[in-house]
């Protein structure tokens, strides 16, 4: 069925669930592997065009999938802003000057739109047209809490410390650096549409390691900006991927009627069930099976997304989707079975 993944949003009738993974392309993949041995750093692949067309495009290639995610990073941001950058193979990414104060802040200069992205948008252009319209592009950016963890901590941490210092320190230069986020955000995502991604995707990777009661207000109040500004720009559909923050949502879907997002991304930690039941029916939901279960056997694999699959096939508005990123050393040939149980699936 051409573009599954829209019409689903839409409400309409669709023949199974939408599927795609978070982490589609990368590392999991031989064929990814393959190119990324042939060429130089990560950081110079995600500055190639010719590099983005060839990942984004490498899932679809092999398996049946209803979207793809433009190849790139949410950290890219950041680097163009002025913060050096390094990726480490093994031990994930690091900022060499992170941001400890307003001098710092000051420092970083907005994207100059489209120039600064040129490389990534020439590429969605190019993925767009190859596309035909029969999937849609998924353009994407961190929030900008995610980001300001990386760019304060300056590497992957365990106990957030520089990042909650600020928050509670100095919460003024804290939002200082948000808004600043809020804003390069908003033109990118924009800047992504002109060139052809039909759906967008927040990632707020961190947002679950604030206290609940503070997740609004330096979180989610930002994101929801965020997205006001560009669907006034263009009305896209917007996932927001919502790692930790589920009780949040869910206390939100009761009091709030008027709700600007469209799909929720859910993570592993609560059971289909409950999300189902207490998620609104006009918000779609995706994901929220644990990546790790792709390390098992076909039997399990099979028993665990045949359950999950019973308490959500039949919603309108359902994606399937992971409840985080496939992990590198994961079997290529789960994400094929997987696909072919939902297929399959009958209620
Ligand atoms: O080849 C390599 O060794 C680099 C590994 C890699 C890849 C393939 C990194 C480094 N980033 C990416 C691509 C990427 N990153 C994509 C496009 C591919 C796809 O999704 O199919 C996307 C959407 C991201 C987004 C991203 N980067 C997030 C948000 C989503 C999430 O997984 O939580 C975060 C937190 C990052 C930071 C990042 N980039 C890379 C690393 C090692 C990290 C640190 C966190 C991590 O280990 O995932």
């Amino acid at each position: 069925m051409k573009d599954r993944f829209l019409c689903s949003l839409k409400g309409q009738k669709v023949d199974h669930p939408p599927i795609w993974f978070m982490r589609q392309a990368g590392r999991f993949l031989f064929e990814y592997r393959f190119l990324r041995s042939k060429s130089g750093s990560f950081l110079d692949l995600c500055f190639s065009s010719d590099f983005i067309v060839a990942a984004t495009l490498q899932p679809i290639k092999r398996y049946d999938l209803d979207a793809v995610i433009v190849f790139s990073d949410i950290l890219l941001l950041p680097f163009l802003m002025g913060l050096k950058l390094e990726f480490v193979d093994g031990l994930g990414p690091f900022f060499l000057n992170p941001i400890r104060n307003v001098d710092d802040i000051n420092k970083l200069h907005d994207i100059c739109f489209v120039k600064d992205f040129i490389f990534v948008l020439n590429a969605i252009n190019i993925i767009v047209k190859e596309l035909n319209d029969d999937v849609p592009l998924i353009g994407f950016s961190g929030s900008p809490w995610t980001l300001a963890v990386y760019m304060v901590e300056g590497k992957i941490t365990k106990n957030f410390s520089f990042i909650k210092k600020l928050l509670y320190s100095n919460t003024n230069v804290l939002h200082t650096l948000l808004k600043k986020l809020e804003k390069n955000i908003i033109n990118y995502l924009c800047c992504q549409i002109d060139y052809g991604a039909k759906i967008l995707m927040i990632f707020d990777t961190w947002g679950g390691v604030l206290p609940i009661f503070y997740y609004k207000l330096f979180s989610f109040d930002y994101i929801i900006n965020i997205i006001k500004e560009v669907k006034l720009y263009k009305n896209v559909p917007f996932i927001i991927f919502s790692k930790g923050i589920n009780r949040f949502l869910f206390d939100f879907f009761k009091n709030e009627s008027n709700i600007i997002f469209d799909v929720v991304s859910f993570d592993d930690s609560d059971d289909m069930f409950s999300i189902v039941n207490k998620t609104p029916v006009n918000i779609a939901i995706q994901g929220n099976l644990d990546p790790c279960v792709l390390y098992s056997d076909d039997l399990f694999i099979s028993k665990y997304v045949n359950d999950m699959l019973k308490k959500c096939y039949n919603r309108n508005k359902y994606i399937f989707n992971l409840g985080h990123g496939v992990y590198p050393d994961v079997n290529p040939y789960s994400l094929e079975l997987i696909i072919n149980i939902i297929k399959m699936y009958k209620n």
